[in-house]
């Protein structure tokens, strides 16, 4: 079992060191843009505050949110610190505000309905006597923005305050001098208050669209109509307004869709999935290709792995060894990834890293091995942005010998989740020379499982269907829930978790798998759905959301009895948890390496970085908050980066060298303070990682992965097995990022 020691100290050691590591991104990321900026738009000003806040010294080493010398200064992580300003005759007290975010097997936590969760400290000095005041004591609230619906948070005193939970958008925190310390309701005076930090969220109306990204179009002279079409309006949610100077852009690229010059009625009809049931030396071809594809009314020319979308599910037993003829029947270069797979480095299908990429009409065939069990996936290496949009997808699931591996269940399911997105006159076309939405990556708008529309799973009242996910959305994080149903988390990207965990939704990044087992209750249709906070960053707001990805119909007669008991016990895996025992030892090693996530500014115009600059951005990126700016925003446009604090190398400067059997502590810190800050899902090839904490936070239910999310304003520390020779790429999974150069190398001898 866990040594909860190892756990302890590895909290202690990390803490200190966390605020301190926090405190110099802050300021070195401050410090980069700052350059960038002063010769831009001459903001020095703003870069010296900057600089100060993160250089004040910390009046409590363990919290990640600091008392500043200054009053009004930046006291911490953006999305996670806020200060509470003192009434005007007690100007001696001040205190600052920090939102822990609560633990989850996931990383993020949000509830069903997507509201984050957080745990909140207050740190305060210089509150007088409550005596003083004529009163018992002090008491910390949370309100909304009008002051209404108080709730009682704790009683406060001078110091580090840890206090409830708080599940709200946007709130404020008030300190009053209650005459009764252990009031439930507030009668006292105020004498500290501050709101939440997602009340920065500014309005970007007030902005002039001067500096906005794209071209201008003239009135019915299209300049890309030689290039196979013309941009259609982007779709744009309702309640999501566009800034007025924005209607008559499109962004600097051409218009590009699949299938030009191609009879659609001559193309294959998609097919569904079928499942490949492969022994150790098999062969599988598998040919990318365009098929037609139907969603409601209207037919489109897609892409699809053997005619089907998601391609074939490949279902291997462990430590079998496959080979893949792959053909490329595409218009343009591919190649296959398979990703979480610890194959060989030269069958790992990365482009410029492992092979050249495959010419149309071109073959390569690859050899995979699956040394662990569990859940991975394929995709092309090759502007994913549009491959993998377009279907070119598929699942492999691989059997343990154990067949009792993850338990009893009725049936597997195995789903994937997609975003396309659709205007009135077809796909909304994609760039012809680089990524558009560069800057949020593309949301899409017509929710696909398993690529249909309208998936609908049928189960039996009491029945216990274990379903494996995958995420292949460019760009979204869903937080996935079933009505009338209970989930039970059991397996991540790479196997199983340690402790087996009821939870009522399920946060899936870019890439990532959860393999959950979900109790139908009673009869009845179902819906399964997508629950998050909007953010409208034109508005300034959050608008709760509800997607309907698909569907469970519950009816007939009861399933039999015994996976329904079977649920109900949550298992600790004694295994699993045995197999990180030998990485234990590690966790509190230094950090070796890191990595900071941001954007390179050079190519962005002066007052386009004004703009980013008044903007709030939330820990979780949930929805496209800018469609329009994000849409123009290319890929020329902006260069999303990875930079090795220690070198200043950025991308495919960094080598970083190891050896076979080295275990390393990577830190992937997302500073709040970079231009368009944005959550990042980091995948690496060909290895294995645990997550160890966030902000600190030690993670308590541990999984092997190989994509992890990386919120704004957060540090992740991870312990990385470099278990694989050869040379391998780590990168944000998000297609648009990874196509405006967020990628390095590892090299493993
Ligand atoms: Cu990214």
């Amino acid at each position: 079992m866990r040594d909860a020691a190892v756990f302890e100290c590895h909290w202690i050691c990390d803490h200190d060191d966390l605020a301190r590591v926090n405190r110099e991104a802050t300021v070195g990321a401050a410090r980069q843009s700052g350059r960038r900026q002063s010769r831009a738009i001459g903001l020095e000003v703003v870069v010296v505050a900057l600089c100060v806040a993160g250089c004040a010294s910390s009046s409590s080493a363990q919290s990640l949110c600091t008392l500043a010398d200054l009053p009004g200064t930046a006291v911490g992580p953006e999305p996670w610190c806020a200060e509470l300003v003192p009434v005007p005759d007690l100007r001696s007290a001040r205190a600052v505000l920090e939102l822990r975010p609560a633990a989850s097997p996931f990383g993020v936590a949000v509830m069903r309905d997507g509201r984050h969760v957080h745990d909140v400290v207050v740190t305060i000095e210089g509150l007088p006597q409550a005596a003083t005041l004529g009163a018992g004591g002090y008491v910390a609230w949370v309100t909304d923005l009008t002051l209404a619906d108080a709730e009682r948070l704790g009683s406060v005193s001078n110091g580090r305050n840890v206090l409830g939970r708080v599940m709200r958008n946007q709130f404020r925190v008030l300190v009053t001098a209650e005459p009764d310390v252990d009031a439930p309701t507030r009668t006292g005076r105020i004498v500290l208050r501050g709101t939440s930090p997602s009340v920065k969220l500014l309005a970007h109306r007030d902005v002039a669209a001067a500096g906005m990204p794209g071209v201008a179009t003239g009135a019915g002279d299209h300049a890309h109509a030689d290039h196979g079409g013309v941009w259609p309006l982007h779709p744009m949610d309702s309640g999501m307004p566009m800034l007025p100077g924005m209607a008559g852009l499109e962004p600097g690229v051409a218009p590009w869709r699949p299938g030009a010059g191609v009879d659609i009625d001559a193309l294959p009809a998609v097919r569904a999935r079928t499942v490949v049931r492969m022994s150790d030396g098999d062969t599988l071809r598998l040919v990318a290709g365009l098929v037609r594809k139907r969603i409601g009314a209207r037919r489109f020319a897609m892409y699809a792995f053997n005619g089907q979308q998601p391609g074939p599910l490949i279902d291997v037993a462990q430590r079998s060894r496959i080979v893949v003829e792959f053909e490329n029947r595409l218009e343009q270069p591919s190649a296959v990834h398979w990703h979480g797979v610890r194959l060989d480095n030269r069958f790992d299908g990365a482009p410029g890293v492992t092979q050249e990429p495959v010419p149309p009409g071109g073959r390569f065939t690859y050899e995979v091995h699956f040394p662990d069990a569990g859940l991975y996936w394929y995709h092309p290496h090759v502007r994913e942005d549009i491959q993998q949009d377009l279907g070119l997808y598929g699942n492999m699931r691989v059997r343990a010998p154990d067949s009792d591996w993850l338990g009893p269940v009725h049936r597997d399911e195995v789903v994937m989740l997609d975003d396309l997105l659709v205007t009135e006159t077809g796909l909304m076309p994609w760039g012809r020379e680089a990524p558009t939405h560069a800057l949020m990556g593309r949301f899409g708008n017509v929710f696909l499982i398993n690529g249909e529309p309208d998936w609908t799973l049928r189960a039996a009242p009491g029945e216990v269907v274990r379903l494996w996910l995958t995420n292949v959305s460019s760009t979204r994080i869903y937080n996935l829930s079933i009505e009338g149903a209970r989930l039970k988390l059991v397996g991540g990207d790479i196997g199983r978790y340690e402790r087996e965990s009821f939870v009522e939704s399920v946060v899936l990044a870019p890439a990532e798998r959860a393999i959950i087992d979900v109790r139908f209750a009673g009869p009845g249709r179902h819906a399964i759905t997508n629950r998050v906070q909007s953010v409208s960053h034109m508005l300034g707001s959050y608008t709760a959301t509800v997607d309907t990805l698909g569907a469970v119909e519950v009816r007939g007669s009861a399933a039999a009895a015994g996976p329904g008991e079977a649920f109900e016990i949550l298992r600790v895996r004694d295994d699993v948890v045995r197999g990180f025992d030998a990485f234990r030892p590690a966790f509190a090693r230094p950090v070796d390496h890191e990595l900071i996530l941001g954007m390179d500014t050079e190519r962005l115009s002066g007052a386009l970085l004004s703009t980013m600059l008044l903007g709030y951005a939330p820990p979780v990126d949930w929805n496209d908050g800018m469609p329009m700016m994000n849409w123009l925003m290319t890929a020329n446009d902006v260069r999303w980066t990875l930079r090795d604090p220690a070198t200043g190398r950025e991308n495919m400067e960094i080598d970083w060298q190891f050896r076979v059997g080295d275990v390393v502590k990577l830190r992937l810190n997302n500073p709040a303070t970079a231009f368009h800050p944005m959550s990042h899902p980091v995948h690496i090839h060909g290895q294995r990682f645990v997550v160890l904490s966030r902000n600190g936070t030690p993670n308590d239910n541990l999984v092997w992965k190989d994509t992890v999310v990386v919120g704004v304003g957060e540090t992740v520390d991870i312990l990385l097995e470099l278990s694989n020779p050869g040379r391998w790429m780590v990168h944000c999974h998000i297609a648009e990022h990874l196509g405006a150069g967020m990628m390095a190398v590892l090299l493993v001898k």
